[in-house]
C-alpha cells in the first residue's frame, strides 16, 4: 500500500456539461481514492474546471453570456453532477480561482525572469476544439484528428516557453521510469513524441484576439494559454490548501489518451523548469464511444451521466464503466450492454445473495444471527474465496485494471451463490435437527454479504451503505477490513428483513434521449 495519494481528475472545459465520458475519469479518481481511504492511506482528489481560452470564450458568445457569468453557471453543473453520482473530491478547483489565477502568475514570472521565457513569432495550424497546434503529419487529411474541423492557420507575435531545453530530460525519465505512464502503450506514444524535434511552447495570445485568460504578469498586451494555465491546477490546488509539501508530487494524474501530449511532454518540461519535482503516475485511458464515434460534447453524441443514474442507479451507472472498459482500451456505451450488467451481476449475482440470505434469516431465525457452528469444510472454503479476492482485488486496482478488481470480487460473490445451491439450507430445514447447520450455513452466507460489501465500497458505495445497515453493522465495524471471518456478528445480533438491492430491468429505459 502506498503511504499517501494524491489523485488528480483532468480540469473539464466548462463548454458544456458533464457525459459519460468525463464521468468515468471522475469514478475512477473517485473510486481510487476510496480504495485508498478504506485503507488508511492519507489521500486527496482534486477535480475541477477549466475555464479560459479561446474555446470557452467562443462557447460563452453562442450562449449570449459574458465569460464570466457562463463559467461561473456550467462549472456549478459540473460540481453538481459529480455530487449526485457520488464522486468524493476533497477539493474542486477552477481556473478563475484567484489562488490559482496567482499562482500561474508566479510560475510565469519566475521562468521569464530564469530566461526561459523568450518573445518570438508564432506560426501553425490551431485546433481550438482541442486548444492546441498541431503538425501537418498529426492530422488526418488536413482535419483535426479528434474533431473533424479543418484547423485555423495562425501567425502572429507571442511568447514561447523553453520546452526544448527540457524535452530530453522529460525523455530520460520517461525512459528510466517504469511504470510513470501507464498502461505501456501510452509510455511509448510519448516516448515517440519525445524523439520528435517538438521546439517551444507558445504559452501566450495577443488581448486583441483573447481576453478571456489570465494576464501575463510581464506583458499586460497578452493572457497566458489555456493549457499552460490549466496544467499548473494540480500544484496549485495543493498550495492554495497550504498542503503542498504534503501533497506534490501527485501519486496519480488521471486522464483520457486526447491530452496525453500535454501531460506527457508539455507538463513534465513545466515542473522540471520551474523547479518540482515530477508527478509519479499518469494513467491514461481510453475513449467511450457511443454508435462507434468518440463521445465528446464538440460531436453532439453525448450520454448524459444524470439520466443514467435517474433511470437505473448510482451504482449501475458506476458498475458500468468500471466493469466494461479495460482501462486503456476504448469501449461502447450501450443503454442495452449496461441493462444486460445490471441484470446478470448485479441483480443475480450480487442482489439475489442478498435477498436470499436476508429472507431465510427472517424466516427460520426472525432475522437473528446464529452461531456460525456446527462447521464444514465449505466454510472454510467459502472464507479462503473472499480473502483471495481480497488479495487480487489490491493487486488489479495497483494496476487500474478495475475490470479484474470487480472480476475477482464477482468470482466470491458466484461462489457464495454456490455454496448457497450446494449446502441447500432451504431443504435441511425441513429437518429439525439440522436448524443449528441452517443457522451456521446462513451465518456464513451474512460473512460473505460482508466481504462482499466491503471490497465492494469503494466501486459501489451506495449500494454497500444499504448492505452495511441491512447487516445492522456500526459505520465504524464495518470499516475495519481485517474483521475476522465469523466474527463480524455476534450471536443473536438482529438484522434487516430482505431488501431488493437491484431490481431486474426488463427493457432498457431509452435514457439517453430521456428529457431532464
Ligand atoms: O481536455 N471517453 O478538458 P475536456 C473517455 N480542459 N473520456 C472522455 C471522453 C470520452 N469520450 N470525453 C472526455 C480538457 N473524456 C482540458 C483538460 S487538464 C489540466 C485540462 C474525459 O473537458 C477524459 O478524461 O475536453 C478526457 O481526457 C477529458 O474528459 C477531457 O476533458
Amino acid at each position: 500500500m502506498p503511504t499517501r495519494a494524491y489523485i488528480t481528475t483532468p480540469l473539464y472545459y466548462v463548454n458544456a456539461e458533464p457525459h459519460v465520458g468525463s464521468t468515468y475519469t471522475n469514478v475512477v479518481a473517485d473510486t481510487v481514492a476510496r480504495f485508498y481511504r478504506q485503507r488508511g492511506v492519507p489521500t486527496m482528489l482534486q477535480t475541477g474546471t477549466d475555464e479560459h481560452g479561446e474555446k470557452i470564450a467562443q462557447a460563452a458568445e453562442a450562449a449570449g453570456m459574458t465569460p464570466k457569468a457562463f463559467v461561473d453557471q456550467v462549472s456549478a453543473k459540473f460540481q453538481g453532477t459529480w455530487d449526485s453520482v457520488g464522486i468524493r473530491y476533497d477539493h474542486f478547483l477552477r481556473t478563475s480561482d484567484p489562488d490559482h489565477v496567482r499562482f500561474v502568475q508566479e510560475v510565469l514570472a519566475r521562468l521569464y525572469e530564469q530566461g526561459d521565457i523568450y518573445f518570438g513569432s508564432y506560426e501553425g495550424l490551431y485546433c481550438v476544439g482541442c486548444e492546441r497546434l498541431y503538425t501537418e503529419k498529426e492530422l488526418e487529411s488536413g482535419l483535426c484528428p479528434l474533431h473533424q474541423t479543418p484547423p485555423t492557420k495562425i501567425s502572429e507575435a507571442n511568447y514561447f516557453f523553453r520546452m526544448a531545453k527540457y524535452q530530453e530530460q522529460t525523455r530520460r525519465h520517461i525512459e528510466t521510469t517504469p511504470g510513470f505512464i501507464h498502461p505501456e502503450g501510452y509510455r511509448n506514444e510519448a516516448l515517440a513524441m519525445l524523439r520528435e524535434d517538438l521546439g517551444d511552447l507558445c504559452i501566450s495570445r495577443p488581448k486583441e484576439r483573447l481576453q478571456w485568460g489570465i494576464e501575463l504578469p510581464f506583458d499586460a498586451g497578452y493572457v497566458t494559454y489555456v493549457w499552460f494555465d490549466a496544467l499548473l491546477n494540480y500544484v496549485s490546488g495543493p498550495k492554495a490548501l497550504g498542503r503542498l509539501d504534503e501533497l506534490w508530487p501527485a501519486t496519480l494524474h488521471l486522464i483520457g489518451k486526447d491530452i496525453l501530449k500535454p501531460h506527457a511532454v508539455f507538463w513534465p518540461t513545466m515542473l522540471i523548469a520551474a523547479g518540482y519535482p515530477l508527478y509519479e503516475r499518469l494513467g491514461v485511458h481510453g475513449y467511450w464511444s457511443s454508435g462507434g464515434h468518440k463521445m465528446s460534447k464538440s460531436l453532439g453524441n453525448v450520454v448524459q451521466p444524470l439520466a443514467i443514474r435517474d433511470a437505473y442507479g448510482m451504482d449501475a451507472l458506476r458498475y458500468f464503466l468500471l466493469r466494461e472498459m479495460v482501462f486503456g482500451h476504448d469501449a461502447d456505451f450501450t443503454e442495452q450492454a449496461l441493462v444486460t450488467r445490471l441484470n446478470a451481476d448485479l441483480a443475480n449475482g450480487l442482489g439475489n445473495l442478498v435477498s436470499r440470505t436476508l429472507a431465510m434469516n427472517e424466516k427460520y431465525f426472525e432475522s437473528r444471527v446464529q452461531a456460525p457452528r456446527p462447521a464444514d469444510p465449505a466454510d472454510e472454503a467459502l472464507a479462503a474465496a473472499f480473502a483471495r479476492a481480497r488479495r487480487e482485488l489490491d493487486e488489479h486496482v495497483g494496476e487500474l485494471a478495475f475490470h479484474r478488481g470487480l472480476e475477482a470480487v464477482w468470482r466470491a460473490i458466484d461462489a457464495a451463490n454456490k455454496y448457497v445451491a450446494d449446502q441447500a439450507p432451504f431443504k435441511l430445514v425441513k429437518d429439525e435437527a439440522q436448524r443449528p447447520r441452517v443457522g451456521a450455513i446462513l451465518h456464513n452466507c451474512l460473512e460473505a454479504l460482508r466481504s462482499a460489501a466491503q471490497l465492494l465500497a469503494p466501486f459501489l458505495p451506495d449500494s454497500a451503505e444499504r448492505i452495511r445497515e441491512a447487516l445492522g453493522l456500526s459505520p465504524e465495524r464495518f470499516a475495519d477490513l481485517d474483521l475476522a471471518w465469523g466474527e463480524a456478528f455476534p450471536e443473536g445480533h438482529a438484522i434487516s428483513s430482505a431488501i431488493n438491492l437491484f431490481p431486474r430491468v426488463e427493457t432498457a429505459a431509452g435514457a439517453k434521449q430521456a428529457p431532464r
